[in-house]
């Protein structure tokens, strides 16, 4: 009695290993085994099949089942002994940028896959605001090319990992501002549709200022001693965040007012103050208008 097998969807000297000889049944024995190897990858394949074939019996016999369907499981459905389960999970990588650069987002594969990957990204803020911080997150893109020659294209519900390859890019741009501040962050989260486990995923961008700290400088100002005051003019090279500094807070009161204003020229915003030195306080004047 020969014996052979013969690729199905799995393939013969990957998937499992090509076996064929003959048995030989000694008088009152019913039953001979033969094995066939079978390849644990980390690719996921989805259930894949071969077949194991007898042909050729001698001694008078004849085959009643020649054919049997073997299928390969990889995804964790087969049981013991030898469960395995190559079914990917998606992860994504926390990255740094500069604010002004754009936040360049991986979404990886655990493992690789012979069929596509779907998900549904999202966006979330953490300290920064979407829409003021980045883009708006409707804005988010997918490089649909290679990392070395990339396509942007933008996200329209889900994206896929196409099938074979491990990992996507996405980007959202965010805002290089004047504002001094601390580092910033938000969200990525990858929500699998298809083709992947359950496991949500999400990665962290933090925004690293480029502003530095604030600071003040004061102009030379010569007078004639009848002139009775004298105006300085002290600028801000930058503003700083708000929110932390009480007294950037009372200032920001003052701009609402029209105590004091702010321009946006050359990337710079600046202060102007009036300076009264009868009284010896200082206090915002309307007409600092006139000091630019
Ligand atoms: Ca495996
Ligand atoms: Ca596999
Ligand atoms: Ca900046
Ligand atoms: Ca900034």
């Amino acid at each position: 009695m020969a014996y052979n097998t013969a690729s199905g969807t799995a393939t013969s000297g990957a998937d499992f290993g090509a076996s064929s000889g003959t048995l030989t049944f000694a008088p009152n024995v019913t039953s001979q085994t033969f094995t066939v190897a079978i390849t644990n990858d980390t690719t996921f394949e989805g259930a894949e099949n071969y077949t194991a074939n007898l042909s050729a019996p001698t001694g008078g016999a004849t085959i009643a089942t020649g054919t049997v369907t073997t299928t390969i499981n990889d995804d964790g459905t087969g049981g013991p002994p030898g469960t395995d389960n190559d079914t990917p999970a998606l992860s994504i990588a926390d990255i740094s940028v500069v604010e002004g650069a754009s936040a360049v987002f991986t979404v990886s594969l655990s493992n690789p896959s012979t069929s596509a990957v779907v998900f549904t990204p999202s966006l979330a803020n953490g300290t920064a605001t979407l829409g003021t911080d980045t883009a708006g997150a409707g804005t988010l893109e997918f490089n649909s090319g290679t990392v070395l020659v990339p396509v942007w294209t933008a996200v329209s519900g889900n994206v896929t990992i196409p099938a074979g390859a491990t990992s996507v890019q996405l980007r959202l741009a965010t805002t290089d501002d004047v504002i001094s501040e601390g580092n910033e962050t938000f969200t990525l989260t990858a929500t699998p549709v298809s083709g992947a486990t359950t496991a949500v995923a999400t990665g962290t961008a933090t925004m690293t200022d480029n502003d530095g700290a604030p600071q003040f400088s004061i102009n030379d100002v010569t007078v004639n001693e009848g002139a009775g005051t004298i105006t300085f003019t002290v600028s801000l090279s930058n503003r700083a965040r708000a929110r932390p500094d009480r007294g950037l807070r009372h200032r920001q009161r003052h701009r609402h007012c029209g105590h004091w204003h702010q321009r946006r020229d050359s990337g710079h915003q600046r202060i102007d103050w009036h300076f009264d030195l009868r009284p010896r306080r200082a206090h915002p004047d309307r007409d600092s208008e006139r000091h630019q």
